[in-house]
């Protein structure tokens, strides 16, 4: 079946009956897998972008091919983003990036990304709780700490029942830098600030992973949460995936591509799978919804829990999400409410922020 970028969500929603999108509006569902950068809503970027590009055109001084940088990629934004495969989608961020670089933007943008999620519109808010994530970064305003400190004050307005911070960690920092958002996410963590995680993001074919061993263990020691993407493209090298695994992470992103000694670990070790269906279509990294990994887990009754990713490209929602679950196949899975309902339940209980 052929679908625009905002397909598969938008058609499984449509196609349910009034009751049954009020029932998944009604029910309390944890957003654990969103990306801060990955989830402005479009509006937003828009609006920043028109600052951006009204602020360095005036502004020789500033780098020249970066307006160009933005105006192309904001508009690849605007018409839909379709995906050849999965390593195009992080070509997206420089532009997004270039506008999220002041602490007045990047707060704006996490204050957007916190409303989407958690204020209500027809009566319901999109999630009952969201662990938001961001990779901190170094601009010429911000340091790391700066960064995470712009995004901490947003998601400390709401109560700490509704909202809390992950720190995640790209795939291509060096071990420096990667230690030292760690060490900023503890330093944070121990003044009281609400980080609960340390995630593991980026382009699944970058960097090397015998890097991140004492970060995690640091982070773990500091009773942060541990949350790794993993395995999400078929070529991903078995032996990562079991290097992954053995930081002991509490949580997993995607988990698509594991083989039986990957998945009895997880098992074993109860590892809560953050599925992320629409991302993992759009991406083609899973052909249909048929072939989904969801499948398997809910076959072994295993903790997973249903997330957006990056609501941005993906033109997705939450509420999406859990009609792609509802729907009759060949829109969604066709499971009943009571089905639903337990999947959102396992959600709420995989949070780190308990
Ligand atoms: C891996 C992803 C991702 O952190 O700057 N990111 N990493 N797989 C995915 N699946 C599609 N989606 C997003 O948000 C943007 C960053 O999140 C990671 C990428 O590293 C991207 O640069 P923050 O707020």
């Amino acid at each position: 079946m052929a679908h625009t970028i905002a397909g598969f969500a938008a058609d499984a929603l449509n196609s349910l009956s009034a009751s049954q999108v009020e029932f998944l509006q009604r029910l309390p569902k944890a957003e654990l897998h969103a990306h801060l950068n990955g989830s402005i809503p479009l509006p937003v970027l828009r609006e920043l972008a028109y600052e951006f590009l009204a602020e360095n055109i005036s502004n020789p001084a500033h780098d020249v091919a970066l307006p160009d940088l933005v105006r192309t990629g904001v508009e690849q934004l605007q018409r839909g983003v379709v995906l050849g495969e999965i390593h195009q989608f992080f070509a997206l961020f420089p532009a997004i990036y270039a506008l999220t670089s002041t602490p007045d933007a990047l707060r704006r943008a996490a204050h957007a990304v916190l409303g989407h999620f958690l204020s209500c519109s027809d009566g319901y808010p999109q999630a009952a709780y969201l662990e938001l994530r961001t990779t901190p970064r170094e601009t010429p305003s911000m340091n790391r700490l700066r960064y995470l400190e712009v995004v901490l004050d947003e998601v400390e307005k709401y109560p700490r029942e509704q909202a809390a911070l992950i720190v995640s960690l790209d795939r291509r920092m060096s071990p420096a830098v990667s230690m030292e958002c760690v060490e900023h996410a503890i330093y944070l963590k121990k003044g009281g600030r609400r980080v609960v995680g340390i995630d593991l993001c980026g382009d699944p074919k970058a960097g090397n992973m015998d890097e991140f061993a004492q970060q995690f263990r640091t982070a773990k020691e500091a009773g942060l949460g541990i949350t790794l993407h993993i395995a999400e493209t078929e070529d991903c090298p078995a032996a990562e995936t079991l290097q992954l695994l053995s930081y002991e992470p509490d949580r997993l992103g995607h988990a698509t591509f594991l083989d039986e000694a990957a998945k009895k670990i997880v098992h074993t070790k109860e590892m809560c799978i953050e599925i992320c269906l629409s991302s993992n279509l759009l991406c083609k990294t899973v052909p249909t919804l048929d072939d989904h990994h969801i499948r398997y887990y809910l076959g072994h009754d295993h903790p997973i829990v249903v997330c957006t990713d990056d609501i941005l490209p993906f033109r997705n929602s939450l509420l999406g999400e859990y009609a792609l679950l509802m729907a009759e196949p060949p829109l969604g899975l066709g499971l009943t409410e009571p089905e639903v309902e337990k999947i959102a339940r396992m959600g709420m209980g995989c949070r780190f922020g308990q």
